[in-house]
């Protein structure tokens, strides 16, 4: 229709065009600053487009002020209201008994392939922070999380030079997520196993390991991980169809970019 074309150009065209111009805008002011960014993985389709939009514009507006506020221990939301199924898996059964004592975390596609206990993730450097998580049905609340910043564990371990997406596979549902490398260096973005030092998280909130992922909707903030593997591209991580997050694969945007 005459209406949808400018100049012969399609709206959809003009809109392809305009999420290629606001991701490249992005993409290099952030490279200025030394940041890595990636498009989401289903950038060629239409909501894939939307969601590119998404992403990018969050990248590019907040490239001065990424940090998410910390809150006082009196901002604590004291009532959880969120509802999960118990541990079924025996070997994790075994492990929650035992303290997680015997297992640990494997690292993999890195320079230095590790397998790290929770004793020794402990070791490394550690933050505790109080931070909001917002749930897309609704449900905010702010909670304590101490861990080691991602960007520390990635350090030690090493990335590659065509590495852009990290990993992480659930135990809690067998559930399996990536994020970019922008996403994996934020300062705030740690894998937390205690809530406050000293009380690990418990199996509702992501036990054994949690990461928090300021700037993203909660379905983002994967619990219960059992392994971490460094990725050139998402093409055949987790089930293979190139989404990159379980979550996606049902619908949901890979990005959860916008809290
Ligand atoms: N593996 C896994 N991680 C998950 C989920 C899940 O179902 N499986 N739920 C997510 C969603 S939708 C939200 S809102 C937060 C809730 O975090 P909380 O229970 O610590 O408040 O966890 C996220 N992490
Ligand atoms: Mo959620």
């Amino acid at each position: 229709m005459a209406d949808d074309t400018i100049r012969g150009l399609s709206r959809r065209q003009l809109v392809a065009g305009g999420g290629v111009a606001l991701a490249a805008g992005a993409g290099a002011l952030l490279a200025a600053r030394g940041l890595s960014f990636q498009l989401p993985p289903n950038i060629g389709s239409l909501t894939g487009l939307a969601e590119g939009l998404t992403h990018a514009g969050s990248r590019l507006f907040l490239t001065h002020k990424t940090l998410v506020p910390e809150y006082p221990v009196s901002a604590i939301t004291k009532v959880d209201n969120w509802k999960n199924d118990a541990p079924a898996d025996p070997e994790l059964i075994r492990h929650i008994g035992s303290k997680f004592r015997d297992w640990r975390l494997p690292v993999d596609g890195v320079l230095k392939p590790a397998t790290l206990s929770l004793a020794e993730l402990a070791q490394l450097p550690r933050k505790t922070q109080i931070i909001a998580r917002h749930c897309i049905n609704g449900y905010s609340s702010i909670s304590p999380y101490t861990g080691v910043p991602l960007r520390d564990l990635l350090a030690l371990v090493g990335l590659g030079p065509n590495i852009r997406y990290i990993g992480f596979e659930s135990w809690y549902d067998n559930g399996w997520d990536s994020i970019d490398l922008f996403d994996a260096f934020h300062p705030q973005t740690i894998l937390a196993y205690d809530e406050f030092p000293g009380t690990p998280v418990s199996w509702t909130r992501g036990m054994p390991l949690r990461l928090t992922m300021p700037l993203h909707y909660g379905y983002k903030w994967i619990k219960g991980i059992k392994r971490i593997v460094a990725l050139e591209n998402l093409d055949t991580f987790g089930d293979g169809t190139g989404f990159g997050s379980s979550y996606a694969s049902k619908g949901r945007t890979w990005s959860a970019a916008g809290a």
